[in-house]
């Protein structure tokens, strides 16, 4: 039998890790024979939230679960994981500055990254899901130099996951029959979703390009833009909340992707520090096209032309950059 994997998911007592840890601990996101133990952080004032989780994980008597954590300690949280999923965060609310969210989210970012550094497995692969997930992301990068920038991803998943559903729905065919759209940017209503490489195959029929199997170019360059980068939105209008069962989905098919590897002639989009394919700024966590193998990703080369780069994702990770190096000046003073 296999040793278990060590699982983290912080902000766990929340919607999308309640969506999450059940998948987990099925085995949606690491194979059904891979046994997981489940770590999972929240703060203080969710501590009991946190453990009526627990509880009902123990009650669900999942056969791969071989353990739980329970914790509001980031180091305890982080011993010995080897995937990180940090949901846990604070995002903008309304009449909040900036300035005043990235702030936040540098300490609590700062402070999970150096607990990553130092408590978790070596290897550990990471994804942040909780937004602003590219900038989250970035802050964890630049406060965890020990972790290989390889390991730090930002889920851009489920835009891609929605912008198939989209496809399938319009031309009626079943979701697995649409593969290689591409999310390029940041995770937000500015990304660009591309379909200009993407394709259907059809059980009984042949491959063809989306722009050939849908005959409405229209629908493509324009509802089907803005529902994608909208349906966020469109989710807390309908719900009240916001997606947690389609977040949570998407991060199990991020992490089995990249672990596991993608299927042969497929890709997916994943938001991975920026090596300057396409011309994006070094460094910077940015949604490229990836094929995985033997757990790593590596940017799709050559998918051009697309026309938009993502310019909300740069200005607001100049700012984070530009924040980090200040606090490093004050703290060497
Ligand atoms: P909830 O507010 O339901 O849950 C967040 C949880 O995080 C809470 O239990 C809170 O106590 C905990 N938390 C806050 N600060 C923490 C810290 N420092 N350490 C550990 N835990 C902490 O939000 P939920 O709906 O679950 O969404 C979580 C995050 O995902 C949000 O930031 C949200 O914006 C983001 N999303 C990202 C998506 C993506 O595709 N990248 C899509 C879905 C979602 O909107």
């Amino acid at each position: 039998a296999k040793d278990p994997v060590r699982v983290l998911v912080t902000g766990a007592a929340g919607q999308i890790g309640y969506a999450l840890v059940p998948m987990i601990a099925r085995g949606v996101m690491l194979g059904p024979d891979q046994p997981v133990i489940l770590h999972m952080l929240d703060i203080e004032p969710a501590a009991m939230a946190l453990n009526g989780v627990k509880m009902e994980l123990i009650d669900a008597a999942f056969p791969l679960l071989r353990g739980v954590v329970a914790t509001t300690d980031v180091a305890e949280a982080c011993k010995d994981v080897n995937i990180a999923v940090m949901v846990g965060g604070f995002p903008r609310k309304e009449g909040m500055e900036r300035k005043d969210v990235m702030s936040k989210n540098v300490s609590i970012y700062k402070a999970q990254a150096s607990a990553l550094e130092q408590y978790a497995a070596p290897d550990c692969k990471v994804l942040v899901v909780a937004n602003p997930a590219n900038t989250n992301a970035l802050i964890l990068k630049e406060f965890a130099p020990s972790i290989p920038e390889k390991n730090i991803t930002c889920l851009t998943r489920l835009d891609h996951n929605r912008a198939l559903g989209q496809i399938s729905e319009r031309i009626n065919i079943h979701v697995s029959e649409v593969k290689n759209v591409i999310i390029w940017g940041n995770h937000s209503s500015t990304q660009y979703p591309d379909v200009n490489h993407a394709t259907v195959i059809p059980t009984n029929g042949e491959e063809k390009s989306v722009r050939e199997a849908i005959a409405n170019d229209n629908w493509l360059n324009t509802e089907f833009i803005t529902t994608v980068q909208q349906r966020g939105a469109a989710i807390i209008k309908a719900r009240k909340l916001s997606s947690a069962l389609s977040a949570a989905s998407a991060a199990c098919d991020h992490i089995r992707d990249w672990v596991l590897g993608t299927p042969k002639g497929t890709w997916v989009s994943m938001g991975v520090y920026s090596d300057g394919s396409y011309g994006i700024q070094p460094g910077i966590i940015y949604s490229f096209p990836v094929t995985c193998e033997k757990g790593q990703w590596s940017i799709v080369q050559g998918k051009v032309p697309f026309c938009i780069v993502e310019q909300m994702a740069m200005a607001e990770q100049h700012f984070i950059i530009s924040l980090i190096a200040n606090l490093r000046i004050v703290s060497l003073q």
